[in-house]
Order: structure tokens, then C-alpha cells, then sequence
């Protein structure tokens, strides 16, 4: 075996190629080649599952959960815990062999389905992502499988709410077990990928319709960025389920809530609002974290991606939960639906100093839907009137690659007609430029979370109708997003779904794209990489 492992998921992968010792992302190769295991196994259950779902049995909602959950578990920056993901192993294969005895036949079944793990230690030929050959299968394969996680980690959230769709956790199951199939064509695997976009629109549909029914739909709010003197606890992550359980316990405790990198949306959603001790945002993007997590002094939650392998400084203070894992670290339990006990964090952060102060005053944010919507007249008449020449989305995500100062750079660089349409971390890189208003239109308008890209694909299909186009690409939106981790790949099929041409997409090109899948790519929705601020202002304001 050459490979250690191999992993090429990120945007930071090695050399931009693939990481083969171990993750840049700080993922050792054990981890990898454990999750490679898990992903692997998920695909034979799943196809166990479809099995049964066509010969009439009723899947149990904890089967559609432990596949996505599975899949969320091996996201970048996820978990780095290796008894956990073992036993997750042990969980899928236990609960697939109990599904296939309950069918009468096992003709035709992959070597996923069948599979018998040997050793925890086997860099495998089966499970990883070079057991596929064929560079372009495997890419397009790679380029679902990776979508997929996407979703997933989406479909979880609107699941922790109680909103569920059979139809998605269907299709997911099968596409998963079709990642399995020698005879897919590149053709169909690029329907397939396609069809992964649309079906990703939906799933943000659901955590939207799950998000604003529970939390009531976001709306202008001015976040602060300094501290108080209470001692506090920070979360991290997107789930809103975990923030709205710890608030509700930390009530009357003396101890403060902060928000930390995706998280920070929270704050836009009525309901947080009532909560007196819910005080700010603390910090910028996830990659900050190290810094951050230690001058914060107090405890910190991470309810999902991106966790950075963290110092002994503030590893004590640092607990997991949901998909989350790090050796060492303290995870609390509680599965989709169960109520989780905070009360360890709490206090310990009766015990820690107040935060210290690392920013001071406030930025702005609330940007979903509904709350542009409700500006709808002032924002048509800007763009008649010709005072917004165009809407630049810049969504996505952030990350510690150097190249990305670009994104900076190109916010401060783009005329002053212009508005920025933000969603997901990669705000932090313009959120606090202080960029003005056109006539009280501020011109980044932060969306939310990763996952409310979904909401800037509503604003541009109401623009559409409001200005009576016949295709989105008339409209005056371009996009250039910044991709990190497999939710931005849900987010770039879903818009490639919607018929959303001329992407840039920065700042590298994945890593696994092949050169035919990207060639399709660049010839079906032209989309490109990034150059330069200047010459991408000039091709993108043409
Ligand atoms: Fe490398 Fe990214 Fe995979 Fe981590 S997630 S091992 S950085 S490609
Ligand atoms: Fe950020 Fe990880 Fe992608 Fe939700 S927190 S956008 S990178």
C-alpha cells in the first residue's frame, strides 16, 4: 500500500491534490481510513434498506437517522474520535445484518452489502476512495458521495426540530447504495449529481420551513461583538436545536450565551431574542478557533463542524455533541429528539473569568428570505432606478488558505453599486469592512448559515418573477462563492440544479474533480475558478 490513507474531500486537501500521511485538516490516517469504513458500510446498509423498501417494509425513522448521522460524522471537521466512529461501524453492520435477515433473498447484493470488517488497523483496497479505478466514475461518485454528506448533516438539523421527509432519506439511501454500482455510466452519474442538487434544494427547504416555524423567520438585528462581565459559554456549529436547549438552561444561571463563527445567525431568529443572557457573537470563522476558544476563558460547545484538533490550553473546557468528537474532550449525549444535560458546562463556567474582550461594537445581519421580501419595493426600485447595478452572492466558506484574502480584497475593490448576498462562514472574511448602505440597503446582506443559501435561491427566483424573466441567469446576480467542506458541494449542485450559470468557485477547484467531470463542468454551467480581484470584477460586472 502507497497511501496511508487518502482523503480529498476539502478545499485544503495536500498539494491540492489529496491528503495520503495524514489530514491537513489534522484527521490522523487512522481516522481517515475508519471514517473511509464508515461510509462504506453506510453505503451496504443503505442498500440493504432499499431492498427492503422495495419488497414493502416499513423503514424506521432511527434507520434513515443513523445513515445520515453517519454520513455527517465523516464531514471535514467533524469527528476525530476513533472509538466512536468504531462503534458507529459495529452499529450500521449490526443493524444491516438484522434488516438482510429479514429478507427472504440475498442474490444480487454488492460487497458493501456483505461486507465483514477484519481488522480496525487495514488500510483497505474495498473501502476507500481509490477502490474506484476509473478517475471520472470516481470523481462523479466522490462529487455525490460528498453532496450527500451535505445533506445529510442539513436533514439531521430539520430532524433534531421533528421534520422529517421520507422522500429525501429515500433517495439519499438510494443514491448511496447506486455509489455501489460497477455499471453506472459517467452519464448517469452526472444526472445522478445533478439530481443530488435538486433534491438538496429540498432539504434546505425543510430545515427552512423546521428553522423559521420553530424559531420564526429572521429578521434585521444588530449582533454585539464585545463581551459582558458574566462568565459564559460559547457555541459553535449549526444546530439551532443545541443552542435553543442551552439557553433555556442557563437561564437564571448568571452565565452568558455567546455565539461563535456559524452560530452566529442564531441571534436574527425571534426567538433567541427573548433570552436575556444570549449577548453576542464572540470571534469570526471556525479556522480562528485556536486563538479564540482560549482567550474566551469559559466552556465551549461544539454541535458540529468545523472543529479544529484543539490545545491542551482549552481542550478541558471543550465539549463535543451530535456528530461532533474529539479523543479527550467531553461529549454530551442525546440523540435526535432527546433533551441533552448542559448542566456539567454550566458549571463549570460559574467557575471560569468572563470572557476577554477581543472586539468591540456590532454588525448586522438577517438577511433570510422573508426578511428581504419584506423589503422587496425598496429593493426593485434601487435596481430600476439603476443605484444597485448588481447582487454579488459570496456565500459559502472560510478557511485559513492564505488565498483566501482574495475574498477580502474583492469585497473592498467592488463598486460601490453593488450588494453583497452572504450566507454560511465565509461572511467573516467582509462581515466587519463596513462597506455602507445604499440608500439604507446595507451592502452585505448576511443570509445566514451555510444551509440559508437556500434563502438567496428564493430571493433569486422571487427577483425573477418580480422582474418577469424567463431565465435566473437574466438577472443582475452573479456569483462567487468560496467553498471549504462538503456542505458548500450540496450548495454548489443545489444552485447547479436550479440553472444557476457562470459560477466562480474558489479559491482552488476540488481537488476531486477529474479533468473530463470538471471539463463537463465548465461546459454545461461555465463555471471557472478565480484569478485575479481585478479581472474577475471586470468579467463578473460585464
Ligand atoms: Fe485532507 Fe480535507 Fe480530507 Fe482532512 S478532510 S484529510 S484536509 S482532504
Ligand atoms: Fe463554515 Fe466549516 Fe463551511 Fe457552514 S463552519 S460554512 S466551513
Amino acid at each position: 500500500m502507497e497511501h496511508k490513507m487518502f482523503c480529498y474531500q476539502c478545499q485544503e486537501t495536500a498539494g491540492c491534490k489529496g491528503c495520503t500521511n495524514a489530514g491537513v485538516c489534522g484527521k490522523s490516517a487512522a481516522t481517515a481510513n475508519l471514517q473511509d469504513m464508515l461510509v462504506y458500510a453506510t453505503k451496504g446498509l443503505s442498500e440493504v434498506l432499499m431492498r427492503a423498501r422495495n419488497k414493502g417494509m416499513i423503514i424506521p425513522g432511527t434507520c434513515n437517522h443513523l445513515v445520515t448521522e453517519n454520513l455527517f460524522v465523516t464531514i471535514t471537521n467533524a469527528n476525530f474520535d476513533d472509538e466512536k466512529i468504531k462503534e458507529r461501524i459495529q452499529k450500521t453492520l449490526e443493524k444491516r445484518d438484522e434488516i438482510r435477515k429479514e429478507l427472504s433473498d440475498e442474490f444480487g447484493f454488492s460487497k458493501a452489502a456483505l461486507w465483514t470488517m477484519e481488522t480496525w488497523e487495514e488500510v483497505s483496497e474495498e473501502t476507500g476512495v481509490l477502490a474506484t479505478k476509473d478517475e471520472d466514475i470516481r470523481s462523479l461518485r466522490e462529487l455525490i458521495t460528498y453532496g450527500l454528506k451535505g445533506m445529510s448533516a442539513y436533514l439531521k438539523h430539520a430532524n433534531a426540530l421533528g421534520w422529517e421527509k421520507e422522500e429525501i432519506d429515500t433517495f439519499l439511501q438510494e443514491t448511496l447504495a447506486k455509489m455501489l454500482d460497477e455499471h453506472a455510466s459517467v452519464e448517469e452519474l452526472t444526472a445522478l449529481a445533478l439530481k443530488t442538487g435538486e433534491v438538496g434544494v429540498s432539504a434546505m427547504a425543510l430545515l427552512d420551513e423546521a428553522n423559521t416555524q420553530r424559531y420564526g423567520n429572521p429578521e434585521i438585528t444588530k449582533v454585539s461583538i464585545g463581551v459582558r462581565k458574566n462568565p459564559g459559554i460559547l457555541v459553535s456549529g449549526h444546530d439551532l436545536r443545541d443552542l435553543e436547549m442551552l439557553l433555556e438552561q442557563t437561564k437564571g444561571t448568571g452565565v452568558d450565551v455567546y455565539t461563535h463563527s456559524e452560530m452566529l445567525p442564531a441571534h436574527y431568529y425571534p426567538a433567541f431574542k427573548k433570552y436575556e443572557h444570549f449577548v453576542g457573537n464572540y470571534g469570526n470563522a471556525w479556522w480562528k478557533q485556536k486563538e479564540e476558544f482560549e482567550s474566551f476563558g469559559g466552556p465551549i460547545l461544539l454541535t458540529t463542524n468545523c472543529l479544529v484538533p484543539p490545545k491542551d490550553s482549552y481542550k478541558d473546557r471543550l465539549f463535543t455533541t451530535g456528530a461532533v468528537g474529539f479523543t479527550g474532550c467531553k461529549h454530551i449525549e442525546g440523540a435526535c429528539g432527546e433533551e441533552k444535560d448542559f448542566s456539567e458546562m454550566i458549571a463549570m463556567a460559574k467557575q471560569c473569568p468572563a470572557p476577554k474582550e477581543i472586539e468591540s461594537g456590532e454588525i448586522v445581519g438577517g438577511f433570510a428570505h422573508g426578511q428581504v421580501m419584506a423589503l422587496a419595493d425598496k429593493i426593485v426600485d434601487a435596481v430600476k432606478s439603476g443605484a444597485i447595478r448588481k447582487f454579488v452572492v459570496m456565500a459559502g466558506c472560510d478557511g485559513r488558505s492564505k488565498k483566501r484574502d482574495y475574498y477580502t480584497e474583492f469585497a473592498k475593490a467592488l463598486p460601490k453599486d453593488t450588494v453583497i448576498l452572504t450566507a454560511g462562514c465565509a461572511k467573516y472574511k467582509y462581515n466587519k469592512l463596513d462597506l455602507g448602505d445604499i440608500g439604507g440597503i446595507p451592502r452585505v446582506l448576511d443570509a445566514g448559515q451555510c444551509n440559508d443559501s437556500y434563502s438567496l435561491a428564493v430571493i433569486a427566483l422571487k427577483l425573477k418573477e418580480v422582474f418577469q424573466l424567463a431565465d435566473i441567469n437574466e438577472l443582475p446576480i452573479v456569483y462567487n462563492i468560496a467553498w471549504y467542506e462538503q456542505k458548500a458541494v450540496i450548495v454548489l449542485l443545489a444552485l447547479l440544479s436550479l440553472g444557476v450559470k457562470n459560477i466562480h468557485l474558489g479559491p482552488t477547484l476540488p481537488a476531486f474533480l477529474s479533468p473530463n467531470v470538471a471539463k463537463l463542468l465548465v461546459e454545461n454551467f461555465q463555471i471557472t475558478g478565480i484569478t485575479t480581484v481585478e479581472d474577475d470584477i471586470k468579467a463578473l460586472m460585464a
